[in-house]
Order: structure tokens, then sequence, then C-alpha cells
């Protein structure tokens, strides 16, 4: 122990004499560039950072089972201990006051709160989540929940199948309307879902998140159940129409007491086309409908996009007029999710498939789901991903042009390295500095960007690595029974940053050290 902490001391020492290196740009920002009340913070989810799994009347939710099916994405490792935080919360909201981040984003455990997804209310996960909310208060941390982090009671997907069934509305709202009623008093920022778009793709179509379904020849593995041509789709209106039942809920009931705001979260690539060929150009038109249009535009406008309609034709669900009026207006802000920026080209052929998937319905192939899709599954090594930020600045672009420029969170944003590698994480820093960077220009430009969080605040349990990589600020111990917290250089560059240091937009440059950084913008 002793020596770990000398290793890391000594880190430190080395890298605060390089960092007299660091070449300062032109024009340099700090936090209070942003607009006043614009958020920093970090983020985690329930399962990824929690453990006591088994504990105080917790039942698995599909994220245990999952994470249990010996899944070569988690490399055999599970959350049941994770980073402890159920245990932990007060040492990890002191790091968060140290570090100076103004919120923190995290999930309820449906699973802990109501162990049979409906009925009664499980006490001690009702108290974890009031001590860890007055702890947070207590401290000046704004906290950011989500209602849904991919991890619906398992006892649900049991009886009646979860997202699929129309049952699931009912349930779900009963759900979020306990949630307001226990902590709403001290909780102004709800997202219901997480990553809603990726959560019904790669859960029901590629099936290689909980719950696992999807039909041969589309997923990633065997899946044992599911129609990966149907169910993404029933999914996810069941997850709208689940989305806009609790949205309205808070609206009726809880709002004007309560003063909060409702929000729907989904992950974003920036569509980039692979040639500025017409067809690639419209297939990344398509790409976004289909991506982020898939709930952006029935929250907006009250319908799916035209394109899905005509690709998926009536495996696509319609809304009722009545559906459809609930549906619209549902949401006080969106979250959005940005890791990078992706390549489409367009694949016509993939509309003669027959049956096929959410997939072949967007006809074009996607560049980094082509080349996991070639093994089946490989993630990328984080060095062979190109830096996109600009991406951002994309995203946020196409909700200020194409969807009215809704208030917006960046919910995570961060970089994946090597779990055990270096604390001196300096592509993560150069990775955060030019994401923040470019956000502070778009912002300037016009976006309706309230707030930052980076992903993650610990090295949680990964969903696509276990724990084999991260994208903590602080890396956990997992060696160590105490599961003990270390700051990387990043924490610590955060932590500047959020106590009103100035960051220089053009990258961090330093000596001899750095390989330099892609930025192409076009597929090779
Ligand atoms: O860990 C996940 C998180 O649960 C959802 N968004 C992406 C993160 C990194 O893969």
């Amino acid at each position: 122990m002793m020596m770990k902490k000398l290793g890391f001391l000594l880190q430190l020492l080395v890298a605060s004499l390089v960092k007299a290196e660091i070449v300062s740009g032109a024009d340099e920002f700090t936090r209070y560039d942003f607009p006043p009340g614009f958020v920093f913070g970090a983020a985690t989810s329930a399962y990824q950072v929690e453990g006591a799994a088994n504990e105080d009347g917790r039942t698995p939710s599909i994220m245990d089972t999952w994470a249990h099916s010996d899944s070569v994405i988690t490399g055999g490792a599970n959350g049941d201990i994770a980073c402890d935080q159920y245990h932990k919360y007060k040492e990890d909201v002191q790091l968060m006051a140290e570090m100076g981040l103004d919120a923190y984003r995290f999930s309820i455990s449906w699973s802990r709160l109501i162990p049979n997804g409906r009925g009664s209310v499980n006490l001690k996960g009702l108290q974890y989540y009031n001590d860890l909310i007055n702890e947070l208060i207590s401290h000046g941390i704004e906290p950011h929940v989500t209602i849904h982090h991919f991890d619906l009671p398992q006892a649900l997907e049991d009886e009646y199948g979860g997202w699929i069934s129309r049952k699931i509305v009912k349930d779900f709202m009963e759900y979020a309307d306990i949630c307001f009623r226990m902590f709403g008093d001290r909780v102004k920022y709800w997202t219901t879902f997480n990553e809603a778009n990726i959560f019904t793709m790669a859960g029901y179509d590629l099936g290689f998140l909980p719950p696992n379904r999807c039909s041969s020849p589309f997923g990633y593995f065997n899946c044992t159940r599911g129609d990966s041509s149907l169910e993404p789709y029933l999914a996810a209106h069941n997850i709208i129409l689940s989305h806009a039942s609790a949205a309205r809920l808070y609206q009726k009931k809880y709002q004007s007491i309560q003063k909060g705001y409702m929000g729907l979260n989904l992950l974003s690539f920036y569509f980039v086309p692979c040639t500025n060929r017409t067809e690639d150009v419209i297939a990344t038109q398509r790409a976004n409908d289909f991506f982020l249009g898939w709930f952006v535009e029935p929250l907006v406008r009250g319908d799916y996009p035209e394109v899905m309609k005509k690709n998926a034709g009536s495996r696509l669900p319609s809304f009722t007029a009545l559906e459809s009026q609930r549906v619209k207006g549902s949401y006080d802000f969106f979250a959005v999710n940005f890791y990078s920026a992706s390549y489409v080209k367009d694949n016509p052929e993939s509309l003669n498939i027959e049956p096929r998937d959410y997939k072949a319905d967007m006809a074009m192939d996607w560049k980094s789901m082509q080349e996991n899709a070639s093994s089946k599954y490989t993630p990328l090594p984080s060095s062979e991903i190109p830096l996109t930020p600009w991406g951002l600045q994309g995203v946020l672009e196409l909700f200020k042009q194409n969807y009215g420029n809704p208030p917006i969170f960046i919910h995570e944003n961060g970089q994946r390295m090597q779990r055990n590698a270096s604390l001196e994480d300096w592509p993560r820093i150069q990775y955060l500095q030019e994401h923040i960077s470019v956000l502070l220009d778009t912002v300037r430009n016009g976006s309706n960007a309230k707030g930052y969080f980076t992903w993650s605040f610990l090295d949680v349990f990964e969903l696509l690595d276990g724990f084999r990589t991260g994208y903590g600020l602080y890396y956990v111990d997992l060696d160590d029974p105490e599961l003990r917290r270390y700051p990387k250089l990043s924490a610590e560059w955060y932590s500047r940053f959020l106590k009103g240091g100035s960051i220089a937009p053009d990258g961090i440059e330093l000596e001899g050290n750095w390989s330099s950084l892609s930025s192409a913008k076009v597929m090779k």
C-alpha cells in the first residue's frame, strides 16, 4: 500500500515536471467563459458502480443476468461488487466535493428500490438513495438522476418480456412516481432513460447488451430468443410511451411544486458521409433519423421520421392520435452522450434483405459497426480511435437546426483507456480538453447546451469491457479489499478547470511524448 502511494506521488511529481512544458494556446478560457449556471459534473450508473448486488433486499436486474452470462464482452466480470459505492458513497461524495464537481449524475437501481419491479418499496433501498442525495446536497453537489440505465428488474423481464410488452408502461410510470414522490423535493433533474437508442439496438437487434435478444443472422452472438426485425421497434415504442407517461405525470402532479425538469438521454454519434457522393450524404441524414430522430422526433413533433416509416413499414408501431399528443412536448431537455463521430456509407442493397433487422433498415454501412461486425465483436483499442471533438459540435448543431434548439445536457463524454495503465492519463486530459473547448465554441455559436458531465467519475464496471478498460477520473484498486480510489492526472486537471483554472483550446503539447492526433474526417 505504502509502495503504491509512493509510486503515485512519484508519478504526480514526474507529471508536474513534464507539465512545465505544456504549451498554452493564445485563446485560453476558463469555466467562467460558459454562460452563468452552466453545470460541470461527472457520471456513473447504478449497476456499474454500486455493487452490493445481493444486499439489503436488492433483486437482480437484466444487467446482472447479462453480466453473469459469461459474456465475452465483460471478460467474465460482473458488477456484484463494482466500486462498492453502496457502502462508500460518503467517501466518494467527499472526493467529488474536493474535486469541485457542480453535479453528480447517477442512476437509481429499480430492483433495489422496488425489488419485484412493482409493489412494495424496499426501505433499505429507499434509505440508500436518500442518504446519497442528502450527502451530495450537503456538499453543494446537484444530483442529476437517471431512472433507467439498462437495468430493468429481471422479475419484469421474466413475467411479461419487459420492454417488448405494453404492460411495462404502467409499471415504469409507477416506479417513476415513487422516485418523484420520495426524492423530488431534492432532485431537480430527472432523466427517464439512458441511451434509449443504443439500449434498443444493442439489446434487441444485435443482442450484445441486456436483455441479449436477437435473431439469426443479425445478432453479434447467438441469442437464444428474440426477433431483430420487430423487437427493436417494439421496445423503443414502449420506451417512448413510458417516457411520456412519466413526464406527463411529473408535469401534472409534481412540477409546479418541485420545480424540476424532465429529459430523455440518447447516445449520439456525429455521422459524417464517407465521401461527398449525394448517396452518402443522404445516407448520413438517414442515419441521424434512425438513430436520434427515432426518439427525438416523436418527442418534438409527435411521430417517427418519414424514412423510418418507409423502410421499416408495418414493423414500426404507430402512435394513436392520443399517444402522439401525449408524447409530443413531453420533455424539458434532451441529454446526449457523445464519444466519437462515425462514418456513413450508403448501402441500398441492405433493403433487399428479407427479413430485415433495424440495422438493415438504415441502408447504410457504419464504419465502427462494420469493423466490429467483421469479427462479430472486437472493440477498437482507444489509441486507434481518432479524436473527433468537432462531432460534439455537429450533434449540438443538429439539435439546434433540426429539433428547435432544446436545452441539452452532455451527460457522458470521456476517454476509454486500459484500466491498469498509468495514472498519468494524458490522452484523457487531451480528450476532455478538446471536447470542452469545442463545447464552448458551440455554446458561443448559439447552442442551448446547459451542462457537461464526463464519463466516468470512477473506473466503473464497463459495459463493453468489464474491468479491462476504464474511463474514470479515479482509479479503483480492485486488488485492494478496501477498493481504494486514486486520482488520475485527469482528476487533477478537471479539478483545476472546475476551480477556475484556464485551459488552452489548441491542445496540450508535450515534448516528445505525444503521438500526433488524427484529424481525418473521411473514411479511408
Ligand atoms: O459505460 C457506458 C455507459 O453505461 C453508457 N454509455 C457508454 C459508457 C461507456 O461505454
